[in-house]
């Protein structure tokens, strides 16, 4: 069955920068995510010994090969925030990463047949202890590494339900459309990651409130972010990152055509 986006969605991705598409998967397929997802957090945690330590504004990461984990912030170093690329820990992503009611849409918003995979991580943002992401756009991140950076849609995966106690995500709607945005200049060293907040309207904020096994897909200059998870929820979440075929992955460099 095809799940290509209808001209409505396809108008709305244009205009406000994201679609969110509800309760795509049903709880058996969202429980396997669920399971796919946790194994994937326990390698990580296994072989995290054996990676290359930083710290970057207090923050730490542990690179091994090109998988990077990034951990909590003090006082949560030990819990992980985000994977990626997930999909070289644990073969069944790949599973998800090929599913049509992913792909079909990424199709109609690049207007092509034929895609592959950029990047896709796994955000853990944990009861209590999960911190929330700033408000950013991803294509400042992969400027110099894409080809076209024009051409990266991603799609969110929410594999619990998700509103604003558990954090979930944000958007800042329609600011997609002036493409890279300056960052701030706050003399950190990943301030410049984060979106000068004079450059968009604070008042155009969507907080996506959705259930586990919705969809949004949203473009890679839109300004987006989460608050922290101060319940006793579960905020996980799987992000895949598509181009067109034969382009090379972020970081690996390899092709992975869908
Ligand atoms: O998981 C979230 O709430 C936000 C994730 C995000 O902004 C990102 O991974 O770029």
């Amino acid at each position: 069955m095809p799940y290509f986006l209808s001209d409505h969605e396809k108008l709305q991705y244009k205009n406000d920068g994201y679609i969110l598409r509800e309760n795509q998967f049903s709880s058996t397929e969202i429980d396997i995510f669920r399971d796919f997802f946790e194994t994937t957090v326990s390698k990580a945690h296994s072989i995290a010994g054996e990676g290359k330590e930083y710290f970057l504004d207090a923050k730490r990461f542990v690179d091994i090969d090109y998988l990077t984990l990034q951990f909590e912030p003090e006082p949560h170093q030990e819990f992980l925030k985000v994977i990626e690329p997930a999909h070289s820990l644990n073969s069944d992503l790949e599973k998800i990463i090929a599913d049509r009611k992913l792909t079909d849409p990424i199709r109609s918003i690049l207007s092509l047949d034929e895609v592959s995979l950029w990047t896709d991580k796994l955000n853990l943002k944990r009861p209590k202890i999960g911190s929330g992401f700033g408000w950013h756009q991803d294509s400042p991140y992969w400027i110099h590494d894409s080809e076209d950076v024009d051409t990266l849609p991603n799609v969110y995966i929410c594999l619990d339900d998700a509103d604003e106690s558990n954090g979930c995500f944000s958007v800042i709607k329609g600011s997609h459309k002036k493409g890279c945005l300056p960052g701030t200049f706050d003399n950190t060293q990943l301030g410049g990651f984060f979106t000068d907040q004079d450059t968009f309207n604070i008042d155009n904020a969507v907080d996506l409130i959705a259930s586990a096994g919705s969809l949004i897909f949203f473009n890679q200059h839109i300004v987006h972010g989460s608050k922290p998870n101060q319940s006793n929820q579960e905020r996980r979440a799987y992000i895949v990152t598509y181009q067109p075929k034969n382009r090379a992955m972020l970081k690996s460099g390899k092709v992975k055509n869908i």
